[in-house]
């Protein structure tokens, strides 16, 4: 097949450069876009998401837009809104106008961060799947609860296929106990892009994106439906981890609950 041609918001990001690095060996050719400029890729194209004409230029001509641009996590509601909310906006608007058929949303956990752990995950009462209710945890959760909703009308109105994903935790190594369970490895998060920008679906769809971690209490099933396989767990570090950190204490948040410590931050004012 022909190499498509990708739209990369958040570029400079740590997702964003993970994927540069690593979205080329699947044959998708990228265009990268950031507010700052981005390492080594002297055509990429710097501007605010808030700008709308800018989006709808970077837009033009791509096969598909894989969104990561925006705030990581949580700030001011202004804040949030301009970056997020607008922003995600704007790359709908340009994705129907220019008929980009495509999106794969950077969603997260924290979409759903107030949902009960309840003893979930591997001997426990089962995996969370995604067809839950939303629960953010913050605005930066509630901006992603609004881009699925965006997902989902410019789907059903316009005939956008957007693949959702709600990643877990994307770093290059888990750093805490949390992240045994929501690790999600550079490689196998291209991976998972990879099969989202490829997989023969349309509308809209939610998947949950971690790594086949053994203390994961996410159901991988939708994106194993996409032709997701990973190869990644988070168990390689936990000798270390554990050593490091302890074991969660179970009537603590990260434990509790899905978002973990962003169930209790307060926003900045
Ligand atoms: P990051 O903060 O490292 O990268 C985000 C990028 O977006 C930055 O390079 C920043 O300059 C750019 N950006 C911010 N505001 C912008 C604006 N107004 N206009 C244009 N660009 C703007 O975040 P990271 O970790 O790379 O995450 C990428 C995406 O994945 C984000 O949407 C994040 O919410 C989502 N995500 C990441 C997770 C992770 O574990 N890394 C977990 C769940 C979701
Ligand atoms: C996210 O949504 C953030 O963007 C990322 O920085 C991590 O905090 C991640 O969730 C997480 O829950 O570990």
């Amino acid at each position: 097949t022909m190499p498509q041609t990708i739209l990369l918001t958040g570029a400079a990001g740590g997702v964003g450069s993970m994927l540069r690095h690593l979205l080329p060996a699947f044959d998708h050719r990228l265009r990268c876009a950031d507010l700052v400029a981005v390492p080594n890729e002297p055509d990429a194209l710097v501007f605010d998401l808030r700008d709308a004409d800018a989006v709808r230029e970077a837009v033009r001509g791509v096969d598909a837009v894989v969104h990561l641009g925006g705030i990581s996590q949580e700030d001011t509601f202004q804040a949030i809104l301009g970056a997020n909310i607008e922003g995600a906006y704007h790359v709908y608007e340009a994705v129907r106008q220019e008929g980009v058929p495509r999106v794969v949303f950077a969603s997260s956990n924290h979409a759903v961060g107030f949902t009960p752990l309840e003893g979930r995950g591997p001997g426990g009462a089962g995996l969370i799947g995604t067809a839950i209710p939303p629960r953010p945890d913050t605005y930066y959760g509630l901006s992603k609860v609004f881009g699925e909703g965006l997902a989902q009308l410019y789907a059903d109105k316009y005939g956008v296929t957007t693949v959702s994903v709600r990643i877990g935790s994307c770093f290059p190594r888990p750093t805490t106990t949390r992240m045994l369970s929501t690790w999600l490895s550079p490689a196998d998060c291209a991976r998972l892009v990879h099969a989202a920008l490829t997989a023969p679906v349309t509308g809209h769809v939610v998947v949950n994106g971690i790594s086949a971690n053994t203390r994961g209490w996410w159901d991988l099933a939708p994106a194993r439906a996409l032709g997701y396989e990973p190869r990644d767990d988070a168990e390689e570090y936990a000798a270390e981890i554990i050593a490091e950190h302890g074991e969660l204490p179970p009537d603590g948040v990260d434990a509790r609950l899905l978002g973990g410590p962003f169930t209790g931050i307060e926003p900045p004012r």
